[in-house]
């Protein structure tokens, strides 16, 4: 491997809510950062990987009480069944917290504490509608009504659905409220406000210093084209979350404790382990990078109120956000009734989690637009590429090995323009996972199968092995076939973890970057055993039964 200056990194997904289970919308986030949080590894880069659940707020305490338990037990199993969840896909995270630790609640009122003293915290007296059945002031997606522009029914406290209005609570006609079915009053609350505009330069500089996406930017600007507001951090009780300390009855508003969470996973992390150094990663003058991988529902809260958080405290801000856009599946929104409501657990049970990350990264790049996983392609796509044309490489070649030559590789690279190809690809793919055009590396690794079986099929090991004085040719190209393998599987070992470990154990050799253009010269191989079977239609017939019947918590 050439020389590289070797980087300490921070890579974070979004904290998924504690009030439901992981599904495979969001596996798309968790993929796309573990496939590059992995090749940054294997570039020998150090790279710790976090995330979280996001515990508190209105709609986990709500969910809770439905429950009957308390949201402490509810989250606490949550987070057992979401840490599950994402080990099952071999999601490679060196720390799982929750935001509702000891040490977020700490650093909550750490950052507190400088905001205040840097006079970027506003009380100010406001109105929102309150529910005096449940003695609770109503979150705007707990308000329903007549949109006030269009009359349609039945619109959440936000935005109309129907046309696109966006509007406060207040604004509906004939409101009433989701948790009693009253009508909400008016009520008068003191709350604490961030002072956005206040850090707004920085931020306008931060944003412009042009590392982020260029959608992302843009669409950064154009808020604040229409001006910063302040910004509600604070809600009444009751509520779950952390108490303000200097207001009875106040919490601090989910969203503000939430990204917290990222430094707490990281501070917990640093604990468990003695290697690690807090400051160094969160000094305001940081030489590491931070990345947070998210979805563009949330670039206003990670682009805007959070580094704004960190400016205003002193932390440093983040190198870079990477934005995805949504899942749909076959075409459409997840949908319950469809049976595309997949849960993880689910697909798990019936698929390797391989299959939906090789999936995932055929679809992955830097561009916003959402992602479809259309079923029948995603059968046609894995059994294609990955079990005809990598799998078979390395059966076909490997029979001979193992029947002729005792599980030995032959001491010769038999074609050396090939095999270069081959290594010479390396710049280009690494450039397309760094860069997270994770769908042209897997084209460009595709593109190498077809060489390696092209040279196979015109070679015709099955041919040679019927000749004559023929042994030396067959052991040269079928352990070719082999060579070529096993670089293939370093290039997908990143997308591919669990076939990578077998094909590790088949080939009795570790896959790592830096031994790439080290062929594997008389080595010893094992004898070949399927390394991964075809998807077979049942199986996602399977799943989308139990999507329907199941119900999802
Ligand atoms: N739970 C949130 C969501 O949209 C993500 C929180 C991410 C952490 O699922 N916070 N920030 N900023
Ligand atoms: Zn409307």
């Amino acid at each position: 491997m050439s020389y590289q200056t070797k980087k300490k990194m921070l890579v974070t997904c979004a904290l998924p809510y504690a009030n439901g289970p992981i599904h495979l919308g969001h596996m798309l986030e968790h993929i796309q950062a573990d496939i590059w949080v992995r090749y940054q590894r294997m570039q020998g880069h150090q790279v710790y990987f976090i995330c979280a659940d996001d515990a508190h707020g209105t709609p986990i305490m709500l969910k809770a009480q439905q429950l009957g338990i308390s949201p402490e037990k509810m989250i606490h199993k949550i987070n057992i069944e979401h840490q599950k969840d994402f080990s099952g896909f071999n999601i490679s995270y060196d720390n799982y917290c929750s935001t509702h630790s000891e040490e977020n609640r700490a650093l909550v009122m750490k950052i507190y504490q400088r905001l205040k003293k840097n006079g970027l915290i506003k009380l100010r007296t406001i109105s929102q509608l309150f529910d005096q059945k449940k003695k609770i002031f109503l979150p705007d997606r707990f308000v329903k009504g007549n949109c006030f522009k269009c009359f349609s029914p039945d619109q959440y406290g936000d935005h109309c659905e129907a046309c696109g209005a966006s509007y406060n609570p207040t604004d509906l006609i004939n409101p009433r409220s989701v948790i009693s079915g009253s009508k909400p009053v008016l009520r008068e609350s003191e709350h604490i406000f961030l002072n956005l505009p206040a850090v707004g330069e920085q931020l306008y500089s931060w944003i412009c210093s042009g590392s982020l996406q260029k959608k992302t930017a843009n669409k950064l600007l154009e808020w604040f084209k229409s001006g910063l507001k302040q910004w509600d951090i604070c809600r009444d009780a009751p509520y779950f979350g952390f108490k303000i300390p200097d207001m009875p009855g106040k919490f601090f508003y989910v969203w503000m404790d939430a990204p917290i969470g990222y430094m707490a996973a990281f501070q917990d992390l640093c604990k468990k382990r003695n290697d690690i150094c807090f400051d160094e990663f969160w000094n305001i003058n940081s030489k590491t990078e931070l990345y947070h991988f998210i979805g563009k529902d949330i670039i206003y809260f990670h682009c805007l109120f959070w580094p704004a958080i960190l400016e205003g405290s002193q932390f440093r801000k983040p190198t870079n956000l990477f934005v995805h856009g949504y899942v749909t599946i076959n075409g459409a929104r997840m949908s319950k009734s469809r049976g595309t409501f997949i849960k993880a657990s689910t697909y798990l049970a019936h698929l390797d989690a391989d299959c939906l990350r090789y999936y995932y990264a055929t679809k992955s790049s830097t561009c916003i637009s959402d992602i479809d996983l259309n079923l029948k392609d995603f059968v046609q796509r894995f059994n294609v590429d990955i079990v005809n044309k990598i799998i078979n490489l390395a059966a076909r070649s490997a029979s001979f090995i193992n029947k002729r030559f005792n599980n030995r590789l032959s001491d010769v690279i038999c074609d050396d323009n090939l095999y270069a190809t081959f290594i010479n690809a390396e710049t280009s793919i690494g450039k397309s996972f760094h860069d997270r055009e994770t769908s042209r590396a897997t084209r460009e690794i595709i593109t190498l199968a077809d060489l390696a079986n092209r040279y196979i099929d015109k070679q015709a090991p099955w041919m040679i092995a019927k000749q004559k004085n023929s042994e030396i040719n067959l052991h040269n190209v079928c352990s070719m076939g082999i060579q070529l393998f096993r670089i293939l599987m370093i290039y997908l070992k990143p997308i591919l973890p669990a076939l990578a470990k077998r094909s590790e154990l088949f080939l009795s050799t570790s896959l790592s970057w830096d031994l790439l253009s080290k062929p594997l010269l008389s080595h010893k191989i094992c004898s070949f055993e399927i390394l991964f079977s075809r998807i077979k239609e049942e199986q996602i017939m399977e799943i989308i039964k139990q999507s329907l019947i199941k119900k999802n918590i």
